[in-house]
């Protein structure tokens, strides 16, 4: 498949660590909270097919996808998490609030990134539209809160340094 088709909401299980002793923090924003609640769904139901207790799964709402960020660190701080997955949809306005959200929320998890020791993983949706966020929260191009979910999963397994079938060969 071409990487740009490539839609990883149709992983292989198989090549997904264990997560019966992970421990996760989700941050969700509540702006366009139709999608985001949807991406939310997604990440806590593939964690836990693949093992963990909803009860070590923290979720925190922040207002927007700009207080992520922010977000992400009192969680961290917080619940000690294995990883925090952070999960928001902005969507093009008018106006350049969208570019400078974007590069805010972006930044700031990077930022998070290297200042813990712990994945953070951006599960942010930026579309022009809301048909095209519908489209990556369950529609035609799979629910990115999944794909969020299970590449936690995966950093956690590196950081642990449990490997996955695909990296054995
Ligand atoms: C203000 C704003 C706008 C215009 N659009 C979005 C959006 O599409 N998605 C989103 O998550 N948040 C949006 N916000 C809110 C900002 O993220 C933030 O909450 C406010 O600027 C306050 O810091």
């Amino acid at each position: 498949m071409a990487s740009s088709l490539k839609n990883l909401s149709s992983y292989d299980p198989d090549h997904v660590p264990d997560a019966t002793d992970m421990k996760f923090g989700i941050v969700v924003s509540e702006w366009n909270e139709e999608v985001t609640a949807a991406l939310l769904q997604g990440a806590i139901d593939t964690l836990v097919k693949h093992g963990t207790n909803r009860d070590q799964i923290h979720v925190m709402t922040v207002p927007g996808s700009f207080e992520l960020t922010y977000g992400g660190r009192i969680i961290a701080e917080k619940h000690d998490p294995d990883a925090v997955i952070v999960l928001g949809c902005v969507i093009q306005g008018d106006t350049r609030h969208f570019d400078f959200i974007c590069q805010g929320v972006t930044h700031g998890i990077t930022e998070l990134n290297l200042d813990y020791d712990i994945p953070f993983i951006y599960g942010v949706l930026t579309t022009e539209n809301q048909q095209q966020a519908l489209d990556r929260c369950g529609g035609k191009h799979g629910n990115k809160g999944d794909e969020a979910a299970f590449t936690a999963i995966k950093m956690i397994g590196l950081k642990n340094g449990k490997k996955t079938k695909e990296s054995h060969s």
